[in-house]
């Protein structure tokens, strides 16, 4: 493991160690990051010490929406240890129902067999309409957790690791409003998240798959 008190981007970092033959397992942890991302070029914002921040290198045979599910798995099970019940929000995000947005993850490929999946959750500080574990959470103590959880959700099957995804997904079967990158939005039911990790929804126009959006929980 690689600790660094302030760095660009852990995700950059295991992608860049990744390119040079990294084994799988390799993590990077930051107290700060200066050009923290979230997908789609977007910001990921938290202040010096204050959350956890970190990317763990992965190489799987499976497809990479399997690793992203395992890393959202872990960290449930990480938020859970601390206190706080959440859930998985399609694509990408750890939310607290009724609070807000706790984690995010970037799953990002070298495009050679590695992925690098780094994940960021809100700890001590949360921007506004987001949540937290609490002030008083050891980030030591859920990054400890998380890749100890991390540990057991790799050698389970692909079968077992999407069922929980899925069982864990408040996103599925719910009213979604869906917003595709600088395109119209629509509405409709989500019923599933295929192994590929796309959104199916059900709308008045038929069912569409959905590879990279943002959705809203409307009901
Ligand atoms: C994500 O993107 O949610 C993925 C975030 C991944 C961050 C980790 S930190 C360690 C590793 N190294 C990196 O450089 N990145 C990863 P997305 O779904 O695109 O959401 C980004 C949006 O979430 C932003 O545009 C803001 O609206 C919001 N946001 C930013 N910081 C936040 C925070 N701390 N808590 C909640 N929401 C936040």
């Amino acid at each position: 493991m690689r600790r660094f008190e302030t760095i660009d981007s852990t995700n950059t970092w295991v992608l860049d160690q990744a390119r040079s033959g990294a084994p799988e397992g390799l993590v990077a942890v930051a107290d700060h990051q200066s050009a923290g991302r979230g997908r789609l070029g977007r910001v990921w914002e938290a202040p010096a010490g204050a959350n956890l921040l970190m990317t763990v290198l992965l190489r799987p045979v499976v497809v990479s929406a399997q690793s992203l599910a395992r890393v959202a798995l872990a960290g449930r099970d990480a938020a859970s240890s601390a206190g706080v019940a959440c859930g998985l929000k399609w694509p990408n995000d750890l939310v607290v129902e009724g609070v807000g947005k706790l984690a995010g993850i970037l799953a990002e490929t070298d495009g050679a067999g590695a992925v690098a999946v780094g994940i960021g959750m809100n700890v001590a500080w949360a921007p506004p309409d987001a949540a937290r574990l609490g002030a008083d959470v050891s980030r030591d103590a859920v990054l400890d957790a998380l890749l100890t959880s991390l540990d057991g959700w790799l050698d389970r099957s692909e079968v077992e690791a999407s069922t929980a995804y899925r069982s864990a997904c408040l996103t599925i079967g719910r009213e979604v409003r869906v917003e595709l990158v600088g395109g119209p939005s629509f509405e409709g039911t989500a019923t599933d998240v295929d192994d590929a990790g796309r959104l199916l929804v059900d709308t008045a126009d038929g069912l569409r798959t959905v590879d990279v959006g943002d959705v809203v929980h409307l009901r």
